[in-house]
């Protein structure tokens, strides 16, 4: 099922001249209402109508998150703050929030492309979608829930937090959909478990789960501990929140919603396009927002295009799910480590529970690493011995799959934190 099927099959050639149209637009908004790209733009002797191809995107200045704190709250907004009907921020927890917001017609776009979004990923208006992302600020909740609703489902905007509760409206309800992190829908499956629930007795068939990186491992874990079809979703507040690129139930890449959104993967070091296919830091433009249009946004974010058509019958372009923010990588011994390719070692090894913590401190100039994994209750009480054979196991595999000796801890079960929205994985203890 397809929720626009006319648009989101389009053709490479038409997308390519729609997509020019609406960049030469965009930048004459920008260009025009927001004194920060007017600025940027005559510094750079570029007008709009310079834009010819949209290879000539490549001209334009990069934005970057600085740039939202030093126009806090409202200097990128293109429009008036009366035509602004909606604000939301992001928690501003390593530095100044950042604000952006939303036009009427904004709001539309933006549940129509959520819309599209929870459709690829089977849901329809037949089902009963449980909301368990935050409403407020964060565009998680807020933003599924407009897409959810426009499709016809009947949604519970139960919002994060109290998971004794969500299982038990979950049970109640009759939910089929969750929507939610990946991590808190493993927290669902061990508190079912806690509560003498068996997910299988529930009506939940699907999982739509965005806002952190996870790996296909723990997608195999997590379809199979609730019985769903769990899909990825990818979004940033910056550039509109959920709804940018979502996989279909081919589970094989995220479709971009490219009539709105034109992408770019560049190395983020040279920014210059990295080889088709190869992996790069996602760089955003959007290409229909009225309040808070987004020149070449740098999200930090590392993925690839992924080759070749869907069987879905969606043309748009597939990215890979998202592996991390390049800030978020760990460079151990000169070797360049993602949590995820941490995560994906942990979830194959029998024995561990799949909740885990990656610790970094700084000791003689150099990181140290160490992988914290929680074992059964069981295991962890008794067995000396196993529990040795699973470090080695860790170890072992972790060495032969990064290139590097890590430090694996086994702790005892509902030891780690557990969070209701975005887990933290590394724990950063070293000083600058
Ligand atoms: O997390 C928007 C969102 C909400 C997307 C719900 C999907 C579902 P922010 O709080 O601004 O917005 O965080 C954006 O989260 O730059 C990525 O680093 C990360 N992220 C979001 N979705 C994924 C995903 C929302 N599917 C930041 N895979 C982004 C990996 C993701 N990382």
């Amino acid at each position: 099922m397809l929720w626009e099927p006319d648009k989101e099959r389009i053709q490479a050639d038409e997308l390519k001249q729609l997509q020019l149209e609406r960049l030469q637009s965009t930048l004459y908004r920008v260009g025009t209402h927001v004194p920060f790209y007017r600025k940027k733009f005559e510094e750079l002797r570029f007008n709009h109508d310079d834009i010819r191809s949209l290879d000539d995107l490549r001209r334009l200045p990069f934005t970057v998150k600085q740039d939202l704190r030093d126009n806090y709250p409202y200097g990128l907004f293109a429009v008036p703050l009366r035509d602004v009907v909606r604000v939301h921020a992001s928690s501003g927890t390593t530095g100044q929030a950042t604000v952006v917001g939303y036009t009427k017609n904004d709001i539309n776009t933006w549940s129509n492309l959520v819309a599209r979004i929870i459709t690829a990923a089977g849901v329809s208006k037949n089902d009963v979608i449980q909301i368990a992302f935050g409403y407020g600020l964060f565009t998680g909740g807020f933003g599924l829930h407009y897409g959810a609703e426009l499709i016809g489902c009947s949604v519970i905007p139960i919002s994060s937090g109290n998971t004794r509760r969500q299982i038990q409206i979950m049970q109640d309800f009759k939910s089929t959909a969750l929507v939610s992190t990946p991590s808190y829908s493993l927290v669902l499956a061990d508190t079912m478990m806690e509560m003498g629930i068996n997910p299988n007795g529930l009506s939940l068939r699907y999982g739509l789960f965005g806002g952190e990186p996870w790996s296909e491992s723990m997608r195999r874990e997590v379809n199979q501990k609730l019985g769903i079809l769990a899909t990825d979703n990818y979004g940033l507040s910056e550039v509109m929140g959920p709804g940018i690129s979502g996989e279909c139930l081919e589970c094989n890449g995220l479709h971009i919603n490219e009539d709105h959104f034109l992408v770019e993967v560049l190395d983020p070091v040279t920014l210059e396009p990295v080889p088709e296919g190869e992996i790069g830091e996602l760089v955003i433009t959007t290409l229909t927002k009225e309040a808070f249009p987004m020149i070449r946004y740098r999200t930090r974010d590392l993925t690839r295009i992924l080759p070749g058509s869907c069987p879905c019958g969606r043309s748009f372009r597939r990215m890979e799910r998202v592996m991390g923010r390049s800030d978020d990588m760990l460079i151990i011994k000169g070797v360049n480590i993602f949590p995820l390719q941490i995560e994906k070692v942990l979830f194959d090894v029998e024995g561990t529970q799949p909740h885990y913590q990656i610790v970094v401190e700084r000791e003689h100039h150099a990181d140290r690493v160490t992988v914290l994994v929680e074992v059964t209750e069981a295991l962890f009480s008794d067995q000396m011995r196993k529990q040795r054979q699973i470090v080695d196991q860790i170890k072992r595999r972790l060495s032969s799959e990064l290139g590097v000796a890590i430090e694996v801890k086994l702790v005892e079960e509902k030891t780690l934190e557990r969070s209701e929205g975005k887990a933290k994985r590394v724990i950063d203890k070293r000083s600058f």
